[in-house]
């Protein structure tokens, strides 16, 4: 049986897939593997068709990040092609004209694949590839093979797997079209109406297959939070690329990966981070935000971000150094509204700010300051010492969820009173006879643990 292998044009080779049970191996029923990220790299004309109310230097911005994702999935950028649009025609998205430029600019530059920075609905797509004789994407898609490329474990790949089928589905027989040309060019008919329908079935088999897998997953992510249950808990979210990855490096010594590319974090990786006086939090890095992240993604990562879901602080990373800043933390926002997740107490982290002249940092606080609801620390993370303030924070949230007790041990305990002193927050002691009382704030999981220690008397206080 054939499956429509969907031809992507540049991505380096993802490690097969093959999940399946050994008894669905066996049924071979459910396909893995349906999508090919096999190519070489491309040529790549990229075009951005802004609506008349973008501001040009907005667009622009857009642009230069279109090609940062292209080169990100090893794309050469032949030419750049922009055009304003009133409101994108039902055909080609581009006017007419502009669509034959296009094809014109195909030919001279050797192109193989155009990429739009707006999203093309199937029908442009395809008429798109009709007329210009090379792949057509559009951003959404440019995303997701760049994260199936980079997706690393297998929660990442199911993820990205089922993202990928799900916006494939409805432009299955343009990806045919594709496909039946460069096994050369057989015609430009597509499947049959037979073959589609087989492959809608196997497809939306996998799909639910990919889904079934994904929430048991889920289950053993719940039952890990549960057992974290009690600590302080913070996630760093933001824009990708703001330097989410290098805090938490910075902040704990971790070797976590960083890197000056778009996604570099794909899977969310918790660390302890130290607060000293015996508080600890700890602290989930998150997969990054972009601008029309395509809403298949975001709906697949949910269960990554549940972590940020019961975080008890989101610590909100902006790249203070980016021009675009501002519109990146309403990107953020709007994704962190889509997740449900806005009402969770936030910090904005301003990082880089090694970046910033002097006057531009002193400029970018009193603005903040003036009209910024949220709390806001200015940091970099290559100066770890502006990270106290991070630290600060984290401290101030976590303490006051701390219980403050009075907590009345017996004199000769001298291992209950030392995890006191390490693990809470010691205000003051007395000693009352064969007994001490202790004044101390603690963690709630060091309250469970001294509630079931003989001997131990735990007063409150008033
Ligand atoms: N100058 C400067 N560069 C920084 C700072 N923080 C991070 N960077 C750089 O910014 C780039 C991105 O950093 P990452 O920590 O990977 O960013 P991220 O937010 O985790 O990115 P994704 O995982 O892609 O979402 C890297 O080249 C870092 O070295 C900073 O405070 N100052
Ligand atoms: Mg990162």
């Amino acid at each position: 049986m054939q499956f429509p292998r969907v031809a992507k044009a540049y991505l380096a080779p993802l490690a097969p897939l093959d999940d399946r049970s050994p008894h669905d191996q066996e049924r071979g029923q459910i396909p893995t593997q349906l999508i090919d990220n096999r190519s070489p790299v491309d040529r790549v004309i990229l075009v951005g068709a802004p609506t008349g109310d973008v501001d040009s230097r907005v667009a622009e911005e857009h642009l230069e990040e279109l090609a940062r994702l292209t080169e990100t999935a090893g794309g050469i950028i032949a030419s750049v092609l922009r055009q304003r649009v009133s409101s994108p025609s039902p055909r080609f998205y581009v006017g007419e004209g502009k669509a034959h430029e296009l094809k014109d600019l195909v030919q001279v530059s050797g192109a193989e694949l155009v990429i739009f920075d707006e999203e093309l609905t199937p029908a442009q797509g395809k008429n798109l590839e009709d007329l210009l004789g090379v792949r057509v994407m559009d951003r959404a898609e440019l995303i997701l093979d760049i994260f199936a490329t980079r997706a690393r474990t297998r929660e990442a790949k199911l993820q990205v797997e089922l993202a990928q089928l799900e916006y494939l589905l409805p432009r299955l027989r343009r990806m045919w079209i594709h496909l039946s040309r460069i096994r050369g060019g057989i015609g430009l008919r597509g499947p049959g109406e037979t073959q589609l329908e087989t492959d809608r079935r196997l497809i939306g088999a996998r799909i639910a297959d990919l889904r079934e897998k994904l929430q048991e997953v889920a289950k053993a992510r719940a039952v890990q939070r549960r057992s974290r249950e009690g600590e302080f808990r913070a996630a760093l979210v933001g824009y990708t690329n703001a330097g989410k990855s290098s805090v938490l490096k910075a902040l704990t010594g971790a070797n976590l990966f960083v890197e000056n590319r778009l996604f570099a974090t794909l899977d969310s990786a918790t660390r302890v981070v130290d607060l000293g006086s015996g508080h600890r939090a700890l602290v989930t890095d998150t997969v990054g935000f972009i601008r029309k992240l395509p809403h298949h993604l975001i709906a697949s990562f949910r269960s990554t971000l549940e972590e940020a879901r019961e975080a008890d602080l989101l610590l909100n990373v902006i790249d203070a150094s980016d021009p675009g800043w501002e519109e990146h933390r309403d990107v953020v926002h709007d994704v962190l509204e889509e997740l449900d997740l806005t009402h969770r107490p936030q910090l904005l982290v301003f990082n880089k700010i090694d970046r910033l002249t002097h006057q531009e940092e002193l400029d970018l606080r009193r603005r903040i300051r003036a009209v910024e609801p949220i709390p806001a620390v200015f940091v970099s993370a290559h100066r770890p010492e502006s990270l106290v303030r991070i630290r600060d924070a984290l401290k101030a949230r976590l303490r006051a969820r701390l219980r403050r007790l009075t907590v009345s041990v017996p004199f000769e305990d001298g291992e209950t009173l030392a995890t006191l002193h390490r693990e809470g927050e010691v205000l003051g002691q007395t000693e009352n006879g064969s007994r001490v009382e202790v004044d101390v704030r603690v963690p709630g999981p060091l309250l469970g643990r001294l509630q079931r220690k003989p001997g131990v008397e735990i007063l409150e206080r008033a």
